[in-house]
């Protein structure tokens, strides 16, 4: 067996927000892949418009640097546990990887579902301790907790003796004790070079796993992947096998490797490197790319399943075709087919409707990136309430099931318990710091989790974070009954006037301001009480010409509770839908008119009595 002592390919994974994309903007800047007065700013590999907004990755994405002469191909990936589905995509693509846990969290869920990826990838581990700038780090006993993680996880004894660093990403430091003091991150690259294997190379005829794919307007279809076996250089003529095992036929028009935020034009690529190659129009994610001499099909890509599930429709509102510039059925599918080349872990499927599309995904996040995303190139259409993915085995209804960590004030814990009980949680872990600080654990159905977040928000006044990861699947816990309160309902067409809000205030918080177009059975504010209620906020005060006190002239309006997407996906109820168009969110009842909302409750009434009997 050869090896290419000239490449290491590692990927860095981890907890959200533990510092991956921070700790490869100091791999490329202290690896001078930039001119000296070029500006690159932060958080560079997060390129996305949507991930700078957030701040989080979403896609996992490639870069290099070169270091003493080898050049390190270096993968980042997401740490939510939404798109997990691009960690399963790339691991394939390393021989190591950097684990990075927070010296003051320590290893959470997605830490182990990540760890666990790579041991069974067989990618040699380096663990690093990151932000160990923060005063309150804890780093001996994170170094335990994460022992104990590799103790649980390990599938071989040699996987158990893992390397150590510790860093600070945003200080831009790595050093091999965490009593030293740090002057930079090669510490960090040295062990990358002393302990990830350089690629193995087989011997044969070209061979390559397509892990990802780009979109070029000029160049086309970019497949990005590893060379297995061989190399690969333009003009070549190259064989794909798809999942099918199908075999087509490309010229291959040019071949690039990655250096920094660059692709590099390549006369050539070897085995053990990580290229993009243009021509190939047809592949999709998982297919092999191999010389037509020997087209052997390499393991495909393995994905987890889809836990969460919405419709997508066809913008049956009456604004329908007012702000959108794509809104019809054959847009929207064409649209919804085309995110699953790229976007592998989600699902699409017709439904019994035309108009209407079963979108499935790992959880709500994951859906409502895709949302926004469309909103963002101009397309209108509406979504239903996210719903967990049941499904029977051996006849047995099962669902999935997650476990939620929750780090909040102790103050916070009665509430919460009383919450998450509600919704069918149960507690398996809680630690105290003795600061006031809890980390409480729990183990919750994927429906349980559903319109969480914003009440969990509201609960603890912003001052918490959750996190959730799925667990398995488990038998059908029952129904759960979480009712959110009923809602305000515009009772009109028209716009919406200060009077007609002043009323509506009057019976719980308003979610729209004056000026504001509404239809009837649109929804503009949440009530009080469990039932909806129909308000008319188009309604002006009668006109008099005496105006009896200066209150009636300066009525104030307390500002409108508005909804971001997520929240807004979280918030609606079965019978309700999320309007969603390139300028506006809005929540509707399904059924806009309110003589057939009363007809639809006292027949499912009728229903429940006559069941009942
Ligand atoms: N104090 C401190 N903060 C850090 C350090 N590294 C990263 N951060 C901060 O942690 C936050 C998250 O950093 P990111 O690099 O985006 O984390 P990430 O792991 O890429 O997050 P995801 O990709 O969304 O999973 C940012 O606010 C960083 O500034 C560090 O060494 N010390
Ligand atoms: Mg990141």
């Amino acid at each position: 067996m050869n090896y290419r002592n000239d490449i290491r390919n590692i990927a860095i994974i981890a907890h959200v927000d533990h510092g991956k994309t921070t700790l490869v903007d100091v791999m490329l800047k202290q690896s001078k892949v930039f001119r000296d007065n070029q500006i690159v700013g932060e958080l560079i590999m997060d390129s996305n418009a949507l991930e700078r907004e957030k701040g989080i990755t979403i896609m996992a994405k490639n870069t290099a640097v070169v270091y003493r002469g080898v050049k390190i191909n270096i993968i980042d990936t997401p740490g939510h546990a939404d798109f997990s589905g691009e960690v399963e995509r790339v691991i394939s693509m390393a021989d190591g990887c950097l684990l990075l846990i927070d010296s003051v969290e320590g290893p959470m869920p997605q830490t182990k579902f990540v760890l666990r990826h790579a041991l069974q990838g067989g990618l040699k581990t380096i663990v690093v301790i990151n932000k160990i700038d923060r005063p309150n780090a804890r780093i001996p006993e994170v170094i335990r907790l994460t022992q104990d993680l590799f103790l649980e996880l390990a599938t071989s004894a040699d996987q158990l003796d893992f390397q150590l660093l510790y860093t600070s990403a945003r200080d831009g430091y790595a050093v091999t004790e965490p009593s030293r003091e740090g002057k930079d991150i090669s510490p960090l690259f040295d062990c990358i070079l002393d302990n990830v294997p350089p690629p193995q190379i087989e011997s044969g005829p070209f061979q390559m796993l397509v892990s990802n794919l780009d979109y070029d307007s000029h160049k086309g279809r970019i497949v990005i992947g590893r060379i297995w076996r061989g190399n690969v250089a333009p003009r070549d003529t190259v064989a794909r096998v798809n999942a099918e095992g199908e075999i087509d036929y490309y010229e291959v028009a040019e071949v690039f490797t990655y250096l920094g935020l660059k692709r590099l034009k390549a006369g050539q690529a070897e085995a053990g490197d990580i290229v993009a190659l243009t021509g190939i129009e047809e592949a999709s994610i998982g297919d092999t790319i191999a010389s037509p001499e020997q087209p052997e099909a390499l393991p495909r890509i393995e994905i987890g399943d889809p836990t969460v599930e919405m419709t997508f429709g066809v913008n049956t509102s009456p604004f329908a075709g007012r702000e959108g510039r794509f809104g019809t059925t054959r847009q929207l599918r064409e649209r919804l087919y085309r995110e699953l080349e790229t976007n592998i872990s989600l699902q699409v499927q017709d439904t019994d409707s035309p108009d209407t599309f079963l979108v499935k995904g790992r959880g709500e996040l994951h859906l409502a990136i895709l949302i926004e995303t469309m909103r963002r190139e101009g397309y209108e259409f509406e979504v239903s309430k996210p719903e967990a993915i049941t499904r029977l085995v051996d006849g047995k209804l099962m669902e999935p099931v997650e476990v939620l960590t929750i780090d909040t004030a102790e103050k916070y814990i009665g509430v919460l318990t009383e919450m998450l009980s509600k919704r069918q949680a149960q507690l398996t872990d809680m630690h105290n710091d003795g600061g006031g600080n809890v980390r409480l654990e729990f183990h919750i159905p994927t429906k349980g989790l559903i319109g969480f977040r914003s009440a969990f928000l509201t609960a603890t006044r912003g001052e918490s974070v959750m996190n959730s990861v799925f667990l398995g699947y488990q038998p059908w816990h029952g129904n759960v009954n979480s009712a959110r309160n009923g809602v305000l309902v515009a009772s009109e067409q028209g716009v919406a006037v200060t009077y007609g809000l002043h009323n509506a205030e009057e019976r719980g918080l308003t979610m729209i301001e004056p000026g504001m177009q509404v239809y009837e059975g649109m929804i503009v504010g949440s009530n009080s009480r469990v039932q909806d209620i129909p308000v008319n906020v188009c309604k002006e005060k009668k006109k008099t010409n005496v105006r009896s006190s200066t209150q009636d002239i300066m009525v104030r309006l307390t500002s409108p509770l508005k909804l971001s997407l997520e929240q807004a996906i979280d918030f609606i109820n079965k019978d309700e839908l999320v309007e969603v168009t390139p300028r506006n969110i809005r929540l509707r009842k399904k059924l806009l008119s309110y003589a057939q909302r009363l007809r639809e409750i006292s027949s499912t009434r009728r229903s429940m009595e006559s069941s009942a009997i």
